[in-house]
């Protein structure tokens, strides 16, 4: 009954557009290397939490990729862009400063538009932007989103997908020429000029940030069951106590 009068409120909170929620919701970071799996194991975490209590919750879980921070690109770098000789993998090609303020916006409870990037044209589509509601649990996914000090301190749950990098190329190759447009020639030169180099160089350290390392990705279905076991424990405990935030949990839960 607590959960489903609480929910009651929040759809009537979706209607007001500066709508503050009191709820911080748990934050959590998805790191790892291109083609890791980072998608697949935000999209399992989310279908496993959206199906515990599903008769008396609408709970909203919900996903947003780094991808929609890449900057908007100067003439001169998009015209490198199409040649592939953009470095799309370096920390410098995303707008670090609109993740943190949108990240900031979730943990305050207000609703945020989020971008849409197209891999087809390297640019954000002005014309189409998605908005995220204040939700129970966010998932952050991307190359780089622990390499940003200010934007790794706000995860409550820092993950890092842990797939090796022959399996990761083998995926990433198709994927680019099917779903971005790409011959083999050219995904295989951005691989290793730009996309190999920078993964050692910027994702690769920020391993060491993680809170959960997942081996194999999401083929791991022991490791997602934990996962998704610790949240939905923080989801009961915030329900419980509603004056419990996110932060005292962790810190809570860590000294256990
Ligand atoms: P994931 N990327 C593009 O290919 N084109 C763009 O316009 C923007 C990004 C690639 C980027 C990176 N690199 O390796 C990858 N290149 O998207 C990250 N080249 O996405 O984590 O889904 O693999
Ligand atoms: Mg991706």
């Amino acid at each position: 009954f607590i959960f489903s009068s609480r929910m009651a409120e929040k759809s009537v909170d979706f209607t007001n557009s500066n709508n503050i929620e009191s709820k911080t919701p748990f934050l959590i970071g998805v790191a790892g290397g291109t083609a890791s799996g980072k998608s697949t194991v935000c999209q399992r975490i989310m279908e496993k939490l959206g199906q515990q209590h599903k008769e008396q919750t609408e709970r909203r879980v919900v996903c947003i990729s780094q991808d929609s921070f890449y900057r908007t690109l100067a003439p001169s770098e998009r015209l490198r862009a199409e040649r592939g000789q953009f470095n799309f993998d370096h920390p410098d090609a995303f707008d670090d400063k609109k993740l943190l303020s949108v990240l900031r916006d979730i943990l305050a409870g207000k609703k945020v538009e989020v971008p849409e990037y197209d891999y087809i044209t390297n640019s954000i589509n002005p014309h189409r932007s998605h908005t995220i509601y204040p939700a129970d649990v966010v998932l952050i996914e991307g190359i780089l989103v622990f390499y940003f000090p200010e934007v790794r301190e706000l995860f409550h749950m820092k993950l890092f997908v842990d797939t090796d990098s022959d399996t990761r190329l083998a995926r990433r190759v198709p994927r680019d020429i099917m779903e971005r447009g790409r011959d083999l020639e050219q995904v295989l030169n951005q691989y290793m000029n730009f996309v190999k180099p920078a993964f050692e160089e910027f994702c690769l350290p920020t391993k060491k940030f993680a809170d959960v390392i997942i081996p194999r990705g999401a083929d791991n279905l022991v490791a997602i069951d934990l996962i998704v076991q610790h949240i939905s424990e923080y989801l009961k405990r915030s329900l419980v106590d509603k004056s419990l935030t996110a932060h005292e949990y962790a810190g809570l839960s860590s000294s256990v």
